[in-house]
């Protein structure tokens, strides 16, 4: 193989669009917010769409909004080697969760036309639909129907707070593709993404060899009590929907508290009804979720959190309904592109160190049905899902150049 050890991505170019992009739903305090599939989600894919076009690559839209930009390679009927990540943001997401994976895809290819490098393999970057799970939950449905976790009509058919379908949100913004989810081989995919936790800024470390992502479980719950007057309902006659999830959040809290070090847990979203100050709730909407690299012990916190609610509900006069809305195990990454990830770090000089990744990705689908590994970069203050996250463009470029050679160990590179 020649001697590619010089070649370089374009980090001011991939610095530009990444900053060009965060305008795109760009938010006053610097985030972003291109909830998916909605009016700016579509300004975001139609700007990818362009600059992939203006690089001379074709793009591919399946039926589940995913966007493949592809060059070609010399024996282009080879299986492709997959670059990408998503565009979709959280509602005060950053400009860099995400979109790195993109458009360092992107400034990989564009490198490639820059320095005249061909590949045996064909090479493409994906946009994959709704990697967040922010607005339809679950998270990375489509990267999930994709892996076959999921069929096109239980995709579609997921519902949003305000009853829009995902199917027909996909059809209005025109990215609802011909072309069939999944069931094509993909020879390896690649992530890059920022790590969104401390530890790699902590230790000085560039870049990160992620060896698995671990494992999540998402709830709804309902509780559901008695609406009554707030002035003349005495307290011992109450059935206070929201003094029960209060203690249902004090219990999510504790359940992550109580499987040290490694687990985490969160109750994200909390509605009472009817939402009115001097009427007692009588039912409140809540998620929670809980992570952890190993699935004995998922089971056990949502063994503690069936249990807790029990016995909260119990005490409170409510009814409980637990929905487990999203489950997925610990994801090992394949030991081989593992092993490419921690060879392109070195080749490309950077310091760096295996990680978990405590983040769910679309890798982490990928991983069933192609060998798949993960870059990551650090991010500020390990801050994420917060407008105020930041990289610097060192790190970006770092994780680029990462990247590229990953890929072009990979697709093999021609002449
Ligand atoms: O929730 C996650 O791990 C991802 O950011 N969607
Ligand atoms: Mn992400
Ligand atoms: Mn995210």
């Amino acid at each position: 193989m020649p001697d590619l050890s010089n070649l370089r991505i374009d980090g001011a170019r991939l610095w530009d669009s990444l900053m060009e992009m965060g305008q795109v739903g760009g938010t006053p305090k610097g985030g972003c917010n291109r909830l998916t599939l909605t009016d700016v989600d579509k300004r975001g894919r139609e700007l990818f769409a362009r600059w992939c076009e203006a690089a001379g690559l074709s793009m591919t839209v399946d039926a589940m909004g995913n966007m493949f930009a592809r060059r070609e390679g010399t024996e282009d009927h080879l299986p492709p080697v997959m670059m990408g990540s998503h565009l979709d943001t959280q509602p005060t997401g950053g400009k860099y969760d995400g979109v790195l994976g993109v458009l360092a895809g992107l400034e990989v290819l564009r490198s490639l036309n820059d320095l005249n490098v061909r590949t045996r393999h064909p090479i493409e970057v994906a946009n994959w639909t709704n990697e967040e799970g922010s607005r339809f939950a679950p998270a990375m449905v489509a990267s999930g129907v994709f892996a076959g976790a999921y069929t096109l009509e239980e995709a579609y058919a997921i519902r949003d707070r305000e009853g829009h379908r995902l199917g027909d949100e996909l059809e209005r913004i025109g990215f609802k593709g011909e072309v069939p989810c999944g069931g094509r081989e993909i020879r390896a995919m690649f992530e890059l993404h920022i790590e969104q936790g401390p530890v790699l800024e902590d230790e000085g470390i560039d870049i990160g060899v992620v060896t698995h992502g671990q494992g999540q479980r998402w709830f709804e719950v309902t509780l559901k009590g008695f609406e009554s007057h707030a002035g003349s309902t005495p307290m011992p006659r109450r059935r206070d929907a929201l003094v029960g999830a209060a203690r249902v959040v004090e219990l999510v809290n504790r359940i992550g508290l109580s499987h040290p070090p490694l687990a985490v847990s969160t109750t994200g979203m909390l509605t009472p009804y009817p939402g009115s100050r001097n009427v007692i709730p009588g039912e409140v909407f809540l998620t929670c979720e809980f992570r952890h690299p190993d699935e004995a012990v998922l089971e056990a916190m949502e063994a503690e959190l069936r249990a807790g609610v029990a016995a909260i509900c119990e005490a409170a006069g409510l009814e409980p309904e637990i929905k487990r809305v999203f489950v997925y195990p610990p994801v090992p990454f394949d030991a081989g592109c593992v092993g490419v990830v921690r060879r392109a770090a070195e080749r490309g000089g950077f310091s760096h160190r295996d990680i978990v990744s405590g983040a769910g990705h679309d890798a982490c689908y990928i991983a069933r049905v192609a060998p798949t590994a993960m870059i990551f970069t650090p991010c500020v203050g390990g801050v994420s899902h917060n407008e105020s996250e930041e990289i610097s463009p060192a790190w970006a470029s770092a994780g680029a150049q990462v990247l590229l050679h990953a890929v072009l160990e990979t697709a093999e590179v021609v002449g």
